[in-house]
């Protein structure tokens, strides 16, 4: 009876004490916290510690798009806010700091906190103030922060939001490569594309019609230089959240599935082989993809003008090897003309511009005709692009056969071909030009320096064409 009474109370403590180092918040760390598309590095801690984070809040100007400058009401000084990132049961000890030249007081609303306005009331700070308090991290996911000081909808339209991950306690799924997309969208008094300083228009915000939606802050913030990258092979991991203030994203990548969607930024509920995903204003979401091909993929808000006449749009590059298998790219292109159609000609559809009456009319058009369509490959003068472009002046390729010189104009031309012993294999496209407008650009530059100087007629273009078609 003793002998039990022992065993069961040291099972009973030796249980409490496992539990509460579980629990049990040591140390203290300064959180990392990075500017998009950048996010800090995994947690591999195992125990919840007190992560002691500093953000700033400050008004700057800063490019909108290019010649459009805005006045962002930010979160460490670029739009989206800093992101955060800590782990599930973590003691989070918040300063709020709000800049001595910030002209509004502001405070935070972390979807992250069990607590009255997210944080809000206990955060709220006058320019040149910083305010404290704190809070523990109760659920894992990940959630937006956000300005909530009135006007509510102003702050936010300024670009008052960011991300906090709270990572679950056994961590989310290994990756090679995490970013952190947001959008917004942005009011402005002018309309897109009016350069100069724009302020705020509460009238369009209240339409909820606005002139700008962006990922990360600018039109052109994800693109050319600024685009993500990866390696064929790599998986890939998004942060994506939506700042609003209003719209709600339809968020989708050109040329990939997501294998998995942590749906609304939630831990439990995981969607798989997905094309598209709503992404709410104050909401996120977690999208991992492995990459299998190369080739620049586009990410956009699929209600598809935002995209391509407001700025979300972004860039994925995969850099690696080809694999025909999974993508072949084009194969071929061929004509195709359904029985009983008649065919419309380019003539029909762009007639020439001029019609010349003899052959030194036929090169004053062709110079011109040129220059406007062949000259940003082939180069002035038809001098060509070593390595890209072959020339057109003194070429032996082009003087050996006028009818093929013909064919390429006018039906493109794809695969390796030798000029003056140097080997290209590029595409050209098929020219939309009329057999007028053929005729004479041929036959400038067939007058080009060390050329044959011949005459290419409408005719002479009609009948290679025809032959084209069969
Ligand atoms: C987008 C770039 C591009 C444009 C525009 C273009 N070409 Fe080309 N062209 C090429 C490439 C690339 C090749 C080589 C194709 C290959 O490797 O099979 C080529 C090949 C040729 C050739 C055969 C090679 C040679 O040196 O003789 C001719 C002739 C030619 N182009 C004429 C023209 C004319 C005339 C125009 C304007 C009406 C034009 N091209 C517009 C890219 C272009
Ligand atoms: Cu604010």
């Amino acid at each position: 009876m003793q002998y039990a009474i022992i065993f069961f109370t040291s099972f009973a403590l030796f249980f409490s004490f496992s539990a509460r180092s579980e629990d049990k918040i040591e140390g203290q760390e300064e959180a990392v916290l990075t500017d998009a598309p950048e996010v800090p590095a995994p947690i591999s801690r195992k125990h919840p510690t007190k992560v002691i984070v500093h953000l700033e809040t400050k008004e700057v100007r800063k490019r909108m798009a290019d010649g459009v400058d805005y006045t962002f009401w930010t979160f460490g000084g670029s739009v989206p806010g800093k992101f955060i990132r800590v782990r599930e049961g973590d003691l989070v000890e918040f300063h709020l700091q709000n800049h001595p030249s910030s002209k509004m007081p502001h405070n935070i609303d972390l979807h992250a906190v069990t607590g009255p306005g997210g944080g809000a009331a206990s955060s709220f700070t006058a320019p040149g103030h910083s305010s404290t308090f704190s809070f523990k991290t109760l659920n894992p996911g990940l959630y937006v922060y956000h300005c909530a000081t009135a006007p509510v909808g102003m702050h936010i339209g300024n670009g008052m939001y960011g991300l906090i991950l709270v990572e679950p306690k056994d961590g989310l799924p290994k990756v090679d490569r995490e970013y952190y997309v947001m959008q917004g969208e942005f009011y402005t008094k002018g309309k897109n594309g009016e350069p100069g300083l724009q302020p705020f228009s509460m009238e369009k915000a209240l339409k909820e019609q606005p002139d700008y939606v962006v990922f990360n802050g600018a039109v052109g913030a994800m693109t050319g230089d600024k685009a993500l990258k990866a390696k064929v092979g790599e998986k890939i991991r998004l942060y994506v959240g939506n700042g609003g203030p209003n719209l709600v994203s339809s968020f989708h990548l050109i040329g990939e599935i997501f294998d998995k969607v942590y749906i609304d930024g939630g831990t439990k509920s995981i969607n798989e082989n997905v094309q598209t995903t709503l992404v709410p204003a104050g909401g996120s979401t977690i999208v991992d993809f492995k990459v299998d091909v190369p080739g620049t993929f586009i990410i956009v808000d699929h209600s598809i003008f935002r995209t391509f006449n407001k700025g979300s749009l972004g860039m994925l590059k995969v850099e690696g090897p080809e694999d025909k298998s999974l993508y072949s790219g084009k194969i071929s292109d061929e004509v195709y003309l359904p029985e009983g159609s008649t065919i419309q000609t380019v003539d029909d559809v762009a007639p020439p511009k001029s019609v010349a009456k003899s052959k030194a009319e036929r090169l004053t058009h062709g110079k011109r005709i040129y220059e406007n369509n062949c000259m940003a490959c082939h180069q002035a003068g038809g001098t060509g692009l070593a390595g890209a472009f072959p020339p057109l002046a003194k070429s032996d390729y082009l003087n050996a056969d006028k009818k093929r010189a013909i064919q390429i104009v006018t039906g493109g031309k794809s695969g390796e071909i030798t000029v003056n012993g140097v080997k290209f294999n590029g595409v050209m496209p098929a020219q939309q030009l009329s057999a007028e407008d053929v005729a004479n650009v041929l036959t400038y530059v067939y007058s080009l320096g060390g050329n044959a100087g011949f005459e290419v007629t409408p005719a002479d273009v009609k009948s290679e064409r025809s032959k084209l078609k069969k």
